[in-house]
């Protein structure tokens, strides 16, 4: 079927929220006969989408497939501007390499890069993040914010909020964000979230956000390092979520915030952001670079920065590091 064919008829199905739609009154919007109507079902069946048909009534979509093409994203989509452009892959490297070529080249703010599977997928520090075929959402934002470069961090703990809202949404779980990038659920690792830069000193040409969020997988599928510490959202819940609605949900609170954030500044996001911490308040071992500090986490400044107290009682301003709970 043609995309622009299958876009239009995926958006009548969608505004009719689960109603039947007659097949004339498709074949009178795709302006195609009713024959076509029948044959552009039909693939929808072959995707994986499952629909009731009943004489006289029509067509209805009662199932969408599990799968995260643009078109199962952009089906009820109710953003905007982030993900309307969405570039997907069933297998890359890393979706933040293509995000970062895409950007370079151009790409529109909200663009979405979104892949089944990742081979060298990266974490902060060039470590590794595992991304495992058609069980989790692996997938890179472009924003074009137009706020200095040193205030990007702030655009990390803005996704993790959209994530958490997100997640909550659709799952019912509830996350707790570990500052600065990660996102457990019952104390395990489910989603990290890696804010990459393309920027002169003074202005930001954009920010590339990359959300890894372990959705379906099975304890064993995950290597055998990380078993401890990770966890999926399927684990936790006890049944499969559906990834198009995870991310559509995500994508809606981002663009929430985003706004929020572009128009009023950081405040509103830090004390949503606070809501979700497990840190603040808590003994905790920051790993930097160079250097440990043991210590009480006191929040997060204005900008996003950690404040640890350590036990001579100098407070400590953390810009990046590991934190052990
Ligand atoms: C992160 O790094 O947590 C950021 C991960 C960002 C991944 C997304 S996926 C889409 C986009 N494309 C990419 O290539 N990356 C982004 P960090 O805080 O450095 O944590 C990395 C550590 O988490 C690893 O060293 C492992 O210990 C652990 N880890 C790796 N894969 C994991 C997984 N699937 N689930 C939980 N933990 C994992």
């Amino acid at each position: 079927m043609q995309s622009e064919t299958r876009r239009k008829l995926l958006e009548l199905f969608s505004q009719a929220k689960g109603d039947f739609i007659s097949g004339q009154k498709i074949s009178e919007i795709l302006g195609c006969s009713r024959t076509a109507v029948w044959k552009h079902i039909e693939d929808l069946r072959k995707e994986g989408f499952e629909l009731e048909a009943v004489r006289r009534l029509g067509y209805r979509i009662t199932k969408a497939p599990d799968k995260i093409t643009a078109n199962e994203i952009q089906f009820g989509l109710q953003t905007e501007v982030l993900g309307r452009h969405i570039y997907y892959e069933e297998e890359v490297t890393s979706t933040q390499k293509i995000a970062h070529k895409l950007a370079y080249e151009g790409a529109p703010e909200g663009t979405l890069v979104v892949a089944e599977l990742q081979t060298t997928g990266r974490g902060r520090l060039d470590r590794t993040w595992f991304s495992p075929k058609g069980t989790g959402i692996w997938m890179s934002l472009i924003l074009r914010p137009a706020i200095p470069p040193q205030k990007a961090p702030q655009l990390t703990l803005l996704a993790a909020v959209a994530v958490a809202q997100g997640i909550q949404e659709v799952t019912g779980l509830f996350p707790d964000i570990k500052w600065p990038n990660d996102i457990l659920i019952n104390g395990k690792k489910a989603v990290g979230i890696l804010t990459e830069l393309q920027a002169e000193s003074e202005r930001i040409h954009s920010v590339i956000i990359g959300i890894g969020i372990n959705v379906n997988q099975e304890i064993e599928q995950f290597p055998e390092e990380i078993q401890r510490i990770a966890t999926s959202l399927s684990l936790e819940k006890g049944e499969k979520i559906n990834r198009a609605e995870l991310i559509k949900a995500i994508l809606l609170k981002f663009e929430t915030l985003y706004r929020q954030y572009l128009q009023h500044g950081f405040l509103p996001i830090k004390l949503l952001w606070e809501g979700y911490s497990v840190s603040i308040g808590k003994e905790i071992i920051a790993h930097t670079p160079n250097d440990s500090i043991k210590g009480k986490a006191l929040g997060i400044t204005d900008e996003g920065v950690l404040m640890l107290e350590a036990a001579d009682g100098v407070i400590h301003y953390i810009h990046s590091a590991d934190i052990e709970l």
